[in-house]
This record gives structure tokens, sequence and C-alpha cells, in this order.
């Protein structure tokens, strides 16, 4: 029998990277989507492990450009398209609101033209995020897939317009179409300007004596922590699931950016008030305060359970920064 084969936008990204690595352990075909960069050495830093074996292909294109994603999906015919590449950094969003939403939500919208035209039999993933719910709470505190949203950013209104428009074209042309809605999830992989990388990072830089304090926004946010490895399981679950549909993914915790920083200088010993400081600039003009995903409906209809917990995953992007840092002064 021939392999199934995965388109991934955004594979360059941390889930990306995560879920080709999934994927190719599990016999599948993997294409992935790159974008031009001026710097093309660190392009490919999250994948080259793969890239430079053949284990994956990667052509390039990009989410704003239909003609690269008409040529790529004519071509390849996948079975399953995950759309993962996005703008994805909330604060940052405010920064270039109109190329976040053009990204996100033009760009998923070029896409499902595309999957429709050239390979409508193919099974669709939307990386939805926890973000469109905005400060909307059920009344036990947490956010599940009935939760009303209303988004406080740039990227939530244009992850919700994405959300709508795959739901929009699941029941217009009757694709196999679904919405993963993702908390937070974290990884040595993720990038440096997200809060717990940043916390990783500066930690490890403290402890070797190399800075002396890390300046961070607001510490009272509550943010459902988990590991990538395990959300992007929860991605290709959803599409091995019977009927498209749409699943909550977290780890059912929520923890504030304090706990972060209290388990991570933790780590080595230290006292994170003794480092850590606040800076305006690394507040937001509207901020999401508290976030707790029910995640019942997928871990029910499709088996699905995380394997890191809170104090694991700290543990795995601290001691990862930490090598880094021995290999660098070694
Ligand atoms: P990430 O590390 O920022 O990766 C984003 C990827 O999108 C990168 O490969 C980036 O490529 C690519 N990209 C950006 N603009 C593009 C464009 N115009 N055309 C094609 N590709 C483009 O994000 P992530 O953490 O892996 O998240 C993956 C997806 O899940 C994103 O859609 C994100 O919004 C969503 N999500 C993430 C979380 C989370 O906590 N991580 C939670 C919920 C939802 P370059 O390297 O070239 O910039
Ligand atoms: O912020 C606070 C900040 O940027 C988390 C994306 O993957 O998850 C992610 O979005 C919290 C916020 O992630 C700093 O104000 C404090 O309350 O790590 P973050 P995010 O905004 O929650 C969602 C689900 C996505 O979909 C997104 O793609 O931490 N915070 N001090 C800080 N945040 C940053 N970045 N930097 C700080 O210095």
């Amino acid at each position: 029998m021939s392999k199934k084969k995965a388109f991934i936008t955004g594979v360059s990204g941390q889930d990306g990277s995560y879920l080709a690595e999934y994927l190719v352990e599990n016999d599948y075909e993997v294409y992935g989507m790159i974008r031009r960069h001026s710097v093309a050495e660190s392009q490919e830093a999250r994948i080259d492990h793969l890239v430079s074996k053949g284990l994956i292909n990667t052509d390039y294109g990009d989410l704003l450009d239909s003609t690269s994603l008409y040529k790529l999906l004519g071509l390849i015919k996948p079975d399953e398209i995950y759309n993962l590449g996005a703008q994805s950094h909330v604060r940052i969003s405010f920064d270039v609101p109109q190329f976040t939403l053009q990204t996100n939500m033009i760009g998923t919208l070029n896409l499902l033209e595309a999957y429709r035209s050239f390979c409508p039999k193919a099974r669709f993933y939307q990386a939805s995020s926890s973000e469109m719910f905005g400060n909307e709470i059920d009344e036990d505190g947490c956010q599940r897939e009935t939760t009303p949203m209303k988004p406080t950013s740039p990227y939530g209104c244009s992850k919700l317009a994405a959300y709508c428009i795959v739901r929009n074209y699941r029941n217009s042309y009757n694709l196999y179409a679904s919405n993963g809605i993702l908390f937070n999830h974290e990884s040595p992989r993720r990038g440096e300007n997200f809060v717990t990388a940043k916390i990783a990072r500066g930690v490890v830089s403290i402890a070797k004596k190399l800075s002396k304090k890390l300046e961070l926004g607001n510490l009272d946010a509550y943010r459902d922590w988990g590991h990538s490895k395990d959300y992007v399981k929860a991605m290709h679950k959803i599409l091995q699931h019977h009927e498209p549909d749409e699943f909550v993914i977290s780890s059912m915790e929520t923890h504030s950016v304090r706990d972060f920083c209290a388990e991570a200088f933790g780590y080595f010993g230290l006292d994170y008030k003794d480092y850590v400081t606040q800076n305006p600039k690394f507040m937001r003009p509207e901020e999401l305060t508290m976030l707790k995903g029910d995640s019942s409906k997928a871990r029910n209809a499709l088996s699905w359970e995380p394997e890191y917990d809170f104090k694991a995953l700290v543990k795995d992007m601290v001691s990862y920064w930490e090598k880094c840092y021995d290999d660098a002064y070694d």
C-alpha cells in the first residue's frame, strides 16, 4: 500500500517540526512548505535533522501567494493538510495587525480554496487557538468548545475569522475540515520571545552568571501550558476521527507566569523574586488574563492524553537551555 501524504504549512515552526517528525515515524510521506528567508542558513534550524536525511520534502511557498498553494497542492495531492503557518505572536500582532490578519485569515482562505480545487477528498486541520476565547470563561472557570469567543488581540481576531471560514467551507462544500482549539503549548523549540522560552533561557543565563536580571511583562496572567510534542499527536488524532469537528486540546490546569518563574528558578535553587523585574514594554494593550481549557471531549472521543505535566515541561525547557549554554561555553 502506498504511504499517506501529509502537507504542512509552518513546517519550520515549533509545532510543524514536531508534527513532521511524528508523521515520518508513522510512515507518512511528508511535504512541508517553507518561506524564503534572507538568512537561509537558519531557515530550517528546527527541521534540518529531517531535511538533511531526506526524511521530509520542503518546497518554497507562502500562504499569501495563492499561486504557490495551487501549484503545491496540485502536484502533491495530499491526503492530509495541516495548516500551521501563521504570524503566531500575540503581542506582536498589535504591531503588525494587517499582516497578522492577512496571513492568518486570508492565508487560510487561500489554502482552503486550493484544497477544494485540487484535493477535496483530503482532510484539513486548522491550527485554531484558545486566544479566540478572549476573557470569556464558563461558570466552572474553564473554556471549552461551546464557550463564547470574544478575542482580545488582532491575533485572536484573525484566528477566529479563520476558524469560522473553515467551518463554513466544511458545511458549504462538504469538506473534511476540522479545527483544533489548542491552548498554549511549549517546548525546547519554542520561539525565544514567548514567555516560557524567555524565562527558561533567562534563568540559565542568570544561573551561569552571564546576566543579572530578567525583564518580563505581566506576571499575573494565567495560562494552560502543555508540551508541543503531546499536542501534535492530538492534531493527527483529530484528522483520524470519523467526522470533522472542533476539539479543545489542553492540559486542564492553569498556572501564572509567576508560577512558571518560580518553577524554572527553583531548578537552580534560586528565588525568582531576586531576579525578575517588570518592564511595561512587554505588557499588552489588552491582556487575556486567564486560560484553562476543558479537553474532555478530545480525551473521550480521540483517546488523547498528554504525557508531560507542568513540572516536566518546565524541566525539559530549562535543561535544554542549560545544555545549550554548557555546549557553547565548553
Ligand atoms: P511558530 O513557531 O511561530 O511557527 C509558525 C510557522 O508559520 C513558521 O514556520 C513560519 O515560518 C510560518 N509562517 C508565518 N507566516 C507564514 C506565511 N505567510 N506563509 C507560510 N508560512 C508562514 O508557531 P507554533 O507555535 O509552531 O504554532 C503553530 C500554529 O498553531 C500557528 O498557526 C499558531 O498560531 C497556532 N497555535 C499555537 C499555539 C501555541 O501555543 N504554540 C496555540 C494555539 C495555536 P517562518 O519561520 O518563515 O516565519
Ligand atoms: O504570553 C505574559 C503575556 O507570548 C503568555 C501563542 O502560541 O499561545 C501563545 O500566545 C503570557 C501573556 O503566549 C512576558 O502577557 C509576561 O499573558 O508566551 P506568550 P500567548 O500570548 O499566550 C496562544 C494560545 C497562541 O495561540 C499563540 O500563538 O505571558 N508575559 N511577560 C509575557 N509574554 C511574552 N511574550 N514576553 C514577556 O516578556
